[in-house]
């Protein structure tokens, strides 16, 4: 696949982009059968890193991660041709995976404030992300904002990790819809939110990081650093928001009692 002039533009000009119709139905129905293995393994102590969020319905699995070397076809996707090329013709250069989640946004699960993914990514400070929806992504489930303008570096954040509240105001924000076989792809310094999910249904998508690969590796250092965080700082912030991220960007609350 290769970027038209149309894409490539929007690109430029917002730092994020949508593709329709990037991912074969065949490959989304085993991305939601692997996807289903993986909750399946948070149930029973992994592999796999695994949060859980306390919602209105009882507690839900909100995200999976660290997963692509343990899940042979997730594995395949994360590193294959079809994101790889894109991301070659984004970064100049190929692209080496530097982590991979999936947030599940069951019904009542939280959004998130708005931010930079940079605040949070450490050991190289340019990413893209790639937001491959495995159900419709839509305002009322919690799909992804972003501001308009592409931000060309990093923006001083507040003590949560969050775009300060006045920039907030100043930025100019719109929603962006996708349907599974869309990639939403967005760097590191695209400022986003999202709001809880307001459905009966999940809103499942993986998010893929990659970094270009002339930076270098950082995979398993990155998630060395936050296991041991983690490990340290507890599994919330001050026992309001449950810690799935370095930053406090993630609204869902803790599940009461803890697991
Ligand atoms: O899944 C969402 O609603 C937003 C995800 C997000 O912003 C993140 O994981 O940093």
């Amino acid at each position: 696949m290769t970027l038209d002039a149309e894409t490539r533009a929007h690109w430029e000009v917002s730092g994020w982009v949508r593709l329709r119709a990037a991912v074969e139905p065949a490959t989304i129905d085993d991305l939601r059968v692997a996807v289903d293995e993986l909750t399946a393994w948070a149930g029973n102590d992994g592999p796999g890193l695994h949060h859980f969020e306390q919602t209105d319905h009882g507690p839900r699995i909100a995200r999976s991660e660290h997963f692509a070397d343990v899940h042979p076809m997730l594995g395949r996707f994360v590193r294959g041709p079809l994101i790889g090329d894109v991301l070659t013709e984004l970064f100049g250069e190929p692209a080496v995976l530097f982590k991979e989640k999936v947030n599940y946004k069951h019904p009542g699960g939280g959004g998130f404030a708005p931010h930079q993914d940079a605040a949070a990514y450490r050991f190289v400070d340019h990413h893209i992300s790639v937001m491959v929806p495995l159900d419709p992504a839509t305002v009322a489930n919690g799909c992804l904002w972003f501001a308009t303008e592409r931000q060309p570096a990093p923006i001083p954040a507040d003590d949560r990790g969050r775009v300060p509240a006045e920039l907030v105001e100043q930025l100019t924000w719109r929603p962006v819809p996708a349907r599974p076989g869309d990639l939403v792809i967005f760097d590191s310094y695209a400022p986003h939110y999202s709001e809880t999910n307001t459905t009966r249904q999940p809103r499942r998508a993986l998010y893929l990081t990659y970094n270009a690969a002339s930076r270098g590796d950082f995979r398993r250092r990155y998630y060395e650093d936050k296991v041991a965080e983690f490990e340290r700082e507890g599994d919330s912030f001050g026992n309001a928001r449950v810690r799935i991220s370095v930053s406090d960007d993630f609204l869902g609350k803790p599940v009461s009692p803890p697991r």
